[in-house]
């Protein structure tokens, strides 16, 4: 069951053989697939040989299996979590009933709209980080890089997947269609906001990946426990990969300011000096963080309401953590701007699921930034970076159309202006950041001097290892 057919067309532990149709359906996809990801992958680096990670079976570490392959090789597929026999709802007003093996005709379309919108953000990624190679800080780097940018085309395969098998015509349109849109495109956007916005850097990409891909975490945490089982098992399957996305952030972020730590201890300017200044860092965390945070929905949603009564998107570990699984009862006390000030107010819990998610994924980042202030700690720095306040920079939500500092207080749109560039990140910070990330540094063990290398290499491998190898 565990193993994946790897000599398959498309890769797959569902037994795709054995449903023509589908195999049909998925065999046409492929080749608009394989085009969208020559035209929008990584650019410049598709013959190239990359040390990457491929799942050859989705028990405990068979998913980690190294080989020196080229992007367009790259085994994507179909992996879904084992089944778990009896599965129940968990949750909702189906609490108890059997979990459903096919579509809940009620709830179709919120359902499809929910894997719509999740596999839309995966090639959307790919799109915003195609030209990140060509100023990689190093081979560690650009195969971390790629590591992610073929998972999430992958993740694109799985939600594809339940579209096909799920949605009939409609379905394959939908799946059509995650191809045609494009990542900031006036025309055709992508549907979500943080992923139209350029990521032109590389501390622009750690932030991106430490913050938004821990958003993709929460929502995929949620979709795990929906009683449709198949989108459960392909979201259990895929969070195995999300944990590596997050890691390559967090510790990107972390050896960008150990190096500047390091270097500006004895007084030294970093941008003399060629580094990245803390205060750039932590303009980028504000920038990505809100960003991110506006991806959770509204704090007082409809939509999260029904997602949850129908047993479509739980909360993060809903069988696990909590013992009350109807949600009916309850309240949650949502702040809100009014006539100048904050109130607060009790809405029914179900409707707060949205920020009922946002709260755990606030404690992980608070967590995450921690980590950074040790960092700075022990290389001696007395900078600390912080997060800025949930109802900063928001532009969906109850604090959306309001102007707020990053400690939480509102303010009038001419204290915001006179204040922004303090706070988000300036076309000065782009303009310097860019202006040192000018090459890829590509011999093995080699680093780009604004930053660390990293504490060990993959796979066991020394830090300094070849990577990437490249087919010129
Ligand atoms: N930008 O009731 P509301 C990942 C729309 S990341 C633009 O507030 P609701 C990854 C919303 O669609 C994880 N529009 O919220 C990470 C609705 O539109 P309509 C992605 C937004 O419906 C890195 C309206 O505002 N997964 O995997 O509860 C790399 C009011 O809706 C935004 C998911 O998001 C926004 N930020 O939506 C690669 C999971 N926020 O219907 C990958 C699937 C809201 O009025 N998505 N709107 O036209 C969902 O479950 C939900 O749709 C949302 C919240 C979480 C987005
Ligand atoms: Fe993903
Ligand atoms: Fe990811």
């Amino acid at each position: 069951m565990g193993n994946i057919d790897l000599d398959a067309k498309i890769p797959n532990n569902v037994n795709l053989s054995d449903d023509k149709r589908l195999q049909r359906a998925l065999e046409k996809w492929l080749p608009n697939f394989q085009e969208w990801w020559m035209d929008m992958g990584p650019e410049g680096f598709q013959n190239d040989k990359v040390l990457l990670r491929t799942a050859v079976s989705v028990e405990k570490d068979g998913w980690a299996h190294f080989d020196y392959v080229s992007m367009p090789d790259y085994r994507w597929g179909i992996f879904l979590a084992p089944a778990e026999a009896g599965r129940k709802v968990n949750f909702g007003d189906h609490q108890g009933e059997d979990a459903w093996q096919q579509v809940p005709g009620d709830y179709r379309n919120a359902l499809k709209r929910i894997i719509v919108t999740q596999g839309d953000t995966e090639p959307a990624s790919v799109e915003q980080q195609r030209l990140l190679g060509k100023t990689a800080p190093s081979l560690y780097d650009l195969r971390g890089l790629f590591q992610v940018n073929v998972e999430e085309g992958r993740h694109l395969w799985a939600m594809v997947y339940l579209l096909h098998s799920y949605f009939g015509k409609d379905g394959r349109e939908e799946a059509d269609a995650l191809l045609e849109r494009r990542s900031g495109d006036e025309d055709s956007p992508r549907i979500l906001g943080a992923f139209n916005e350029p990521i032109t850097n590389w501390l622009d990409f750690f932030c991106f990946t430490t913050f938004t891909d821990r958003d993709g975490k929460y929502q995929l945490r949620s979709l795990a426990e929906s009683g449709f089982d198949p989108l459960a098992r392909t979201c259990q399957f895929m969070l195995t990969e999300e944990a590596h996305h997050m890691f390559i952030g967090a510790t990107g972020v972390g050896r960008i300011i150990q190096k500047t730590a390091e270097v500006t201890r004895d007084g030294t300017d970093p941008k003399q000096a060629g580094v990245i200044p803390l205060d750039v860092v932590q303009r980028a965390v504000n920038l990505w963080y809100s960003l991110s945070l506006d991806l959770f929905g509204s704090e007082d949603s409809s939509n999260a309401s029904l997602f949850f009564s129908a047993g479509l998107k739980g909360r993060d570990q809903e069988s696990k953590k909590f013992t009350e699984h109807s949600a009916l009862e309850q309240h949650y006390t949502l702040e809100r701007p009014k006539d100048g000030r904050i109130v607060t107010e009790d809405i029914p819990l179900r409707r707060a699921m949205n920020e009922v998610l946002r709260d755990a994924y606030v404690k992980d980042c608070e967590k995450v930034v921690r980590g950074f202030n040790r960092t700075l700690e022990s290389c001696g720095s007395d900078y600390r970076i912080t997060l800025p306040h949930r109802r900063f920079n928001r532009a969906q939500g109850v604090y959306a159309g309001f102007h707020f500092s990053p400690q939480g207080e509102l303010l009038d749109a001419s204290q915001w202006e006179a204040k922004k560039h303090e706070w988000l990140s300036t076309d000065e910070d782009h303009d310097y950041v860019n202006s040192i990330m000018d090459r890829a540094y590509t011999e093995p063990g080699e680093f780009a001097p604004w930053i660390s290398p990293p504490a060990r290499g993959i796979n066991s491998l020394p830090v300094d290892a070849e990577y990437v190898k490249f087919c010129r």
